[in-house]
């Protein structure tokens, strides 16, 4: 393994927490849970798209070095195909196609019984590699689910003590629009508005994202790993 790719999988171990770990061992985060606002969805969601991001099937890391199996075991539901982001009002609206439905129930595999799954977004909004966390992040954008509970997490996670992603200062939640569980896609939106300095808009903005599995015996059982791009995000119709 190069030293480039050992760099991202020990950062997502340390990441995880954005996904998993802070669902299944770590505290939740307070009000992970998606809200319901009286804000209407946009009729034509198409039209809002500014990035997309499309990713090969079957594409599993090997995580034998990250408390994963020895060897890669095709998991379906966490492989994503395609990631769409854009700004409307004053959401962040992200789109997530998987390669197969995701789960209501655990999942017997390979001796491990896999119960939950979630994938990341996170940006350097400042594109200063010295501020924010891990990577100089200011903010992700996380969905998670836990399949027995039937259980949609969708939170942003920002305002860092240090590079320990688990020293985020806060937590808001997300909105779930579409898809989910039972479903082989997600459309969840986040309000701009709460994050302040930590989404300004009107930036180069380095990002990460990859989507994680974890059963009873690995924490990580299977990760997709979309690596890193670069996005330049317009303008925000508002203060931030
Ligand atoms: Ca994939
Ligand atoms: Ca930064």
């Amino acid at each position: 393994m190069d030293k480039k790719k050992l760099t991202f999988l020990i950062a997502v171990i340390l990441i995880a927490g954005i996904g998993i770990t802070i669902y299944f061992v770590i505290q939740p985060p307070v009000n992970s849970e998606p809200i319901i606002t009286d804000v209407p969805w946009p009729e034509d969601l198409e039209v809002i798209w500014l990035y997309n991001i499309t990713d090969p099937l079957g594409d599993f890391e090997n995580v034998s070095e990250i408390e994963g199996p020895q060897t890669i075991i095709p998991y379906p539901p966490c492989d994503i195909l395609s990631v769409k982001w854009g700004i409307h009002g004053e959401f962040f609206y992200l789109q997530v196609e998987y390669a197969d439905i995701i789960p209501n129930q655990n999942v017997s595999i390979q001796s491990n019984l896999v119960h939950g799954q979630s994938m990341s977004v996170a940006f350097d909004t400042d594109n200063n590699s010295s501020s924010g966390t891990l990577w100089g992040v200011e903010v992700f954008f996380a969905v998670g689910y836990i399949y027995e509970e039937s259980s949609v997490k969708v939170y942003a996670g920002f305002d860092f003590l240090n590079e320990d992603i688990h020293s985020m200062q806060r937590s808001e939640p997300g909105e779930l629009g579409f898809g989910g569980i039972g479903y082989d896609y997600v459309i969840v939106r986040y309000n701009l508005t709460i994050l302040g300095d930590a989404f300004p808009g009107g930036y180069f903005t380095p990002w990460w994202s990859w989507s994680e599995a974890e059963s009873d015996i690995y924490h990580h059982f299977a990760l997709d790993e979309l690596g890193q791009g670069n996005w330049t995000c317009p303008d925000l119709p508002f203060e931030n």
